[in-house]
């Protein structure tokens, strides 16, 4: 939805230009599109030939401009919303920052924690946030009560967290990084945040191989547990090929309680013999309003305040200094510290 709001006299809607249009691109052109408020999507590029116009077409939108490449895109935005293949963020990132643009940057900001530190040097400049991580679990309503829960006290001191992220297939480029690196930094980044406390380690745990997984060259299933400064233990089960049906889960086991993650809401039904609910197949729809909530407060964020809130450059970076650490589990099957640079007051 496209509106143009008038504040004294000045034009407000947010110019943004979309880089990647693979399935999260799509997706988010799509809310931008037709959702989302106070922003106009001027254009759209991909390194992958003719999937911009394909992708456009399909959604009705052939007035949108196709750019050769992020770059010539630049002038023309106030915003820059990333959602190409991992390894290019980075340096999309960098231009847009480099150009004083807003930067809106799918998971995961960077594929190195040393990328991330350029990031936000380059951000720092400019003495302001421009850049946002799309973390957008922070914005599940669910994962918000259940925080709210935990500061309330309603539970106690949380003691052990037990968490599963599982899907019921992923690409056959997959590999055992990517369970870390592309799945579990979701984790990584929600429950420090969930439960306010920065990690002190972690240690990667590798139960029987599935055969699809076998197959496919990677482990699957993947056991993560993290430890929080303060001592709390964090279980995460990575489960890639589980088949049944995405199934995202948080258990927080507190001093005088236990406060669980809420399920999606669906009809039970008693039919035939049997009782059951629906479990949700695809990502994109178990987190749909969060991903509106999310892009909507980057764009009213810009619009409203000219600086941003949400997950920072900061966080992109202990997603990554922490998926590292667990990278380096996996290939070890020792507990690895996390280690971080002292955080910039910017911060
Ligand atoms: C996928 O890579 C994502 O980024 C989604 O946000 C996540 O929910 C999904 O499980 C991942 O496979």
């Amino acid at each position: 939805m496209f509106y143009i709001l008038i504040i004294g006299g000045v034009q407000m809607s947010l110019k943004l230009g979309v880089v990647g249009t693979g399935a999260i691109g799509k997706d988010h052109i799509k809310r931008l599109a037709f959702t989302l408020n106070n922003v106009e999507l001027i254009g759209v590029t991909d390194i992958v030939e003719g999937r911009a116009a394909q992708v456009l077409d399909e959604l009705g939108l052939s007035n949108v401009k196709i750019y050769r490449n992020d770059i010539e895109m630049l002038p023309d935005v106030d915003a820059v919303m990333i959602t190409a293949s991992s390894v290019a963020h980075a340096e999309i990132a960098l231009h847009a920052l480099n150009a004083g643009k807003y930067v809106f940057c799918e998971k995961p900001l960077a594929t190195t924690a040393e990328d991330c530190l350029k990031i936000m040097e380059a951000e720092k400049k400019y003495n302001k946030r421009l850049l946002q991580v799309g973390f957008m679990r922070r914005y599940d309503k669910g994962y918000q009560e259940l925080k709210q829960a935990i500061e309330e006290g309603v539970i106690g001191n949380p003691l052990i967290l037990h968490c599963r992220h599982y899907n019921p297939v992923v690409s056959l480029n997959y590999t055992t990084e990517m369970l870390i690196t592309e799945t579990l930094i979701h984790e990584i980044d929600v429950l420090h945040w969930l439960i306010d406390d920065d990690y002190q380690s972690v240690q990667v745990i590798y139960p029987k191989n599935s055969t699809i997984a076998e197959k496919q060259q990677m482990q699957d299933p993947q056991v993560v547990i993290l430890r929080t400064k303060s001592g709390i233990c964090i279980i995460v089960e990575i489960f890639v090929s589980c088949q049944y049906g995405y199934d995202i889960q948080c258990e927080v086991v507190g001093e005088k309680g236990i406060a669980s993650l809420p399920e999606p809401t669906s009809i039970n039904l008693r039919l035939n013999g049997e009782q059951k609910t629906t479990i949700l197949m695809d990502w994109k729809e178990r987190f749909i309003e969060a991903y509106d909530v999310e892009i909507q407060h980057f764009i009213d964020r810009i619009v409203g305040e000219n600086t941003l809130t949400g997950p920072s450059a900061w966080d992109g970076y202990i997603a990554a200094i922490t998926a590292d650490a667990c990278v380096n589990s996996q290939k070890t099957s020792a507990i690895e510290e996390v280690v971080l640079v002292d955080k910039p007051d910017f911060y």
